[in-house]
Order: C-alpha cells, then sequence, then structure tokens
C-alpha cells in the first residue's frame, strides 16, 4: 500500500509519481498541511522569497537622548515620547519632551525586573519585562500602575497593529497578544528568503508595516505583517558618525509620529535621537 502524508513526507519534497487517486488525496492533505506550517511556525522554507529592497534614509532632524538611557522601547505619543530603559537597577518608564530630551515624568522599576518594550493602547501603557515573564499596565496620565499580566518566555519588542499587541521574544517568531486580556492569539514567523530571521527586538507599526530592530545590527527590517516576509532593510550605521562617542550601546528604538508622520530612531546609550525619512527609490 502506497503511503503519502504530512508525517512522512517534508513539505518541500512532492513525490514525483502521484498517480493514484489515494496519493493524489495525500498529495493534497501534505500541501494543505504545509500550508498551514507557513501561516504558524518558524520552519525553514524551502520556497525562496525575493530579496529584501534596501532602503536609504535621510537625517531631518537631531535631538538630545539621555546618554545614561540604556533604550529598550520607544513610541511618541502626543507631543511626547515614552521610553522604557532597561537593566536591573537602572530601568525606568519615562515621558520625554522631544525637543529637548528633557525627561518630564519618570517611574524606576524594582531592582527585580530589566525593563524591556513599551507600547501604548488606548490610555494605557504596556511594558514588558526581559526574563521575568511579567508585562506591566500603566496609565498614561499618572503611569500608576494598572495591572500587571505573565507570558512564557522572554519579552524583548512590543507595539499594536489596531487590533492586537504584536511582541518580540529574541526569536524569529513574533507573537500577537489580545490587548485586552494579554493571551496570545497567533503567532508570525519572520522570514527573509525562505530563512528565519532572528534577534528580532524593538518593534514599531509604521503605516501598516512592522518596523523592527535586529538586535546587534545597525538595520532595521520592515516586514510585512500578513506574510511575515522581510520586504526591506535599511542600515542605519551610518549614524554613528553623528554621536561624537564611542560610548555607546546597540541601535535600538523606533517611534512613529503618526500624525506628524514622522519617523524617530535611537539607541542604547546614544546621546542622540534622530529624526530620520526613508527613501524607497
Ligand atoms: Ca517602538
Amino acid at each position: 500500500m502506497l503511503t503519502i502524508g504530512p508525517t512522512t513526507l517534508p513539505c518541500f519534497r512532492l513525490p514525483r509519481a502521484a498517480a493514484s487517486a489515494a496519493a493524489t488525496a495525500a498529495l493534497l492533505t501534505t500541501l494543505a498541511a504545509c500550508a498551514g506550517d507557513a501561516r504558524t511556525s518558524g520552519s525553514e522554507q524551502a520556497v525562496a522569497t525575493p530579496p529584501p529592497a534596501r532602503y536609504r534614509f535621510s537625517i531631518v532632524n537631531t535631538y538630545p537622548h539621555d546618554p545614561e538611557a540604556f533604550t529598550q522601547g520607544l513610541i511618541y505619543r502626543d507631543g511626547f515620547l515614552y521610553e522604557s530603559t532597561g537593566l536591573r537597577g537602572a530601568s525606568s518608564l519615562r515621558k520625554v519632551r522631544l525637543e529637548t530630551g528633557e525627561v518630564v515624568q519618570r517611574i524606576d522599576l524594582d531592582s527585580r525586573y530589566f525593563g524591556e518594550g513599551l507600547t501604548d493602547w488606548g490610555d494605557r501603557l504596556v511594558q514588558l519585562t526581559w526574563q521575568s515573564n511579567l508585562g506591566f499596565v500603566y496609565d498614561l496620565a499618572s503611569f500608576g500602575q494598572l495591572r500587571t499580566f505573565s507570558y512564557p518566555g522572554e519579552g524583548w519588542g512590543i507595539t499594536h497593529d489596531g487590533r492586537r499587541l504584536i511582541m518580540s521574544d529574541g526569536t524569529s517568531v513574533l507573537r500577537f497578544l489580545d490587548p485586552e486580556t494579554f493571551a496570545e492569539v497567533g503567532r508570525l514567523a519572520v522570514r527573509e528568503r525562505g530563512l528565519s530571521v532572528p534577534n528580532l527586538n524593538e518593534l514599531e507599526m509604521v503605516d501598516g508595516e512592522l518596523f523592527a530592530n535586529v538586535w546587534q545590527t545597525d538595520e532595521i527590517v520592515i516586514i510585512d505583517p500578513q506574510s511575515g516576509i522581510v520586504t526591506a532593510r535599511i542600515d542605519f550605521s551610518p549614524l554613528r558618525r553623528e554621536l561624537g562617542t564611542d560610548r555607546v550601546d546597540v541601535f535600538n528604538g523606533i517611534a512613529w509620529d503618526r500624525e506628524g508622520r514622522r519617523l524617530f530612531v535611537t539607541g542604547k546609550y546614544w546621546p542622540r535621537l534622530f529624526e530620520v525619512e526613508v527613501h524607497r527609490d
């Protein structure tokens, strides 16, 4: 008896001779299973996608940034930046005046916690921690803590698409969370030319595209949030020439001013924050 099925047939290898009806049915079952893999798992896909575009950028404005801030999460909201900083004993939540870099509101996390990604949801702020499996929810105006929530694994970056929170954990797989219950509602495997893209870090949803810092690089990848495919890369290493110091850590921090259509980037311990324009030609 011919036995061809999802458990015995790798997704990338089709039977040479699927002559019988049984074999055809088995093939269809296999293809359906493979399609499911593509949506939900981090498994490598043999079908390579086109290489990502290479976009350039230019600096529109340069602003001061606290060189003591180990930037983990960054957003722009109603005229201010909100920033989450990391390291145990130095983790904080901050409201920052863009033009001066002045911290106008701040709370420090207990020294047990290493602050990570930050996003807003309505009149709340949501902050991850690195290895404590714990997220904090704050009132946007007062920074009063409203609740906590837990998640398995590490917390790195977080943003939202208007429906769901989108979270990174250092791997190539992003998680979607319900913004009210924080239950996981889906996953997205991020791939570039058929290969997984690990170390996805700070996130920002920009006009329907998902921007992600790749940890320990000066690059941002632009991800199609439906397919998980990296459609473009931007190399921000030229920004290092503008910093005036080598006492900096990695490039990290992306914020989008939706109303003003301004994109801001910075890094950990970077003394500058940049408004940049991306050129897609
Ligand atoms: Ca961000």
